[in-house]
């Protein structure tokens, strides 16, 4: 029960990663390192499929598996953050990028810190995350991508918010697989996050909350 989170996932075996994600939370294991563990799970995923060890299919495998995942250990991640109105934030997958677990844990940690969370899906073009900043008022924009494509969709929609007059009344933040601190400067945004806990702490320091 108590087995290698991160190996059982990148061995698909789901059965096995279910059982010891609920025995982990049952002694009382901090949800954070259980989705740090997934997480290098993923990465030995993606690293099979770099060497042709592992094919499309088991990359959407291996998505099941850590969506169910992480609908088990989202419960017990609520209830260790805090709670207090942060203001609003409108996130996306970047256009032609479909990846979204990344996107979906940052989405969810980013509500249970106090966020309001406008989550535009995977995908998304310049255009709707402008609309979004202008319906909402939000003062804080997430740009999520995990292909090299997603470098180039991201720098567009930090241009298109300039062009629309906005970009000294947001901050911007990117993350993602592949993004790191020189593909931030790349697209323009204000800051990188490896996490969603670095999400949520870059958030709260631009509302001034901590
Ligand atoms: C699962 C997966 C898929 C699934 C996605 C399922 C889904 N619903 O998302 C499926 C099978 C659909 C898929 C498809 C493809 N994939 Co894919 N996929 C992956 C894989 C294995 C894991 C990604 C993942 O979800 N990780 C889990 C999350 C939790 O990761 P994480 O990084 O820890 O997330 C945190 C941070 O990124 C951060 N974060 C995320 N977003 C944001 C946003 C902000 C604002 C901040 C601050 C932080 C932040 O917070 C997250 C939570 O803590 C990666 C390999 C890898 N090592 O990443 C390849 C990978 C990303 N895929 C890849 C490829 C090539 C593809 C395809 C093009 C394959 C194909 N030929 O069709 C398609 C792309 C289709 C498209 N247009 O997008 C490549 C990209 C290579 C590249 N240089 O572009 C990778 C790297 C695999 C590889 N090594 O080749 N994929």
């Amino acid at each position: 029960m108590g087995g290698d989170l991160a190996g059982q996932l990148s061995d698909l075996r789901e059965e096995e990663v279910l059982d010891t994600v609920r025995g982990r939370l049952e002694k009382g294991d901090d949800p954070l390192k259980i989705m740090e563990d997934a997480r290098r799970g993923m990465e030995l995923v993606g690293k099979r499929f770099e060497k042709g060890e592992y094919f499309i299919p088991d990359l959407v495998y291996a998505g099941e598996i850590l969506k169910e995942l992480t609908a088990i250990v989202k419960p017990e991640l609520a209830r260790a953050a805090g709670t207090s109105y942060m203001g609003k934030f409108v996130l996306g997958t970047v256009a032609g990028d479909i990846h979204d677990i990344g996107k979906d844990i940052v989405a969810f940690m980013m509500d249970v810190s106090g966020f309001e969370v406008h989550d535009l899906g995977v995908d998304v073009p310049p255009r709707k995350f402008v609309d979004k900043i202008k319906e909402t008022g939000a003062r804080i924009v997430g740009l999520s991508g995990f292909l090299t494509l997603a470098f180039d969709s991201m720098k567009e929609t930090v241009e298109a918010i300039e062009a629309a007059g906005l970009r000294d009344k947001v901050k911007i933040m990117v993350g993602g697989g592949l993004i790191d601190e020189e593909v931030r400067r790349y697209t323009g945004a204000d800051a990188y996050g490896r996490d969603a806990v670095a999400a949520v702490s870059i958030g709260k320091k631009w509302v001034g909350g901590e």
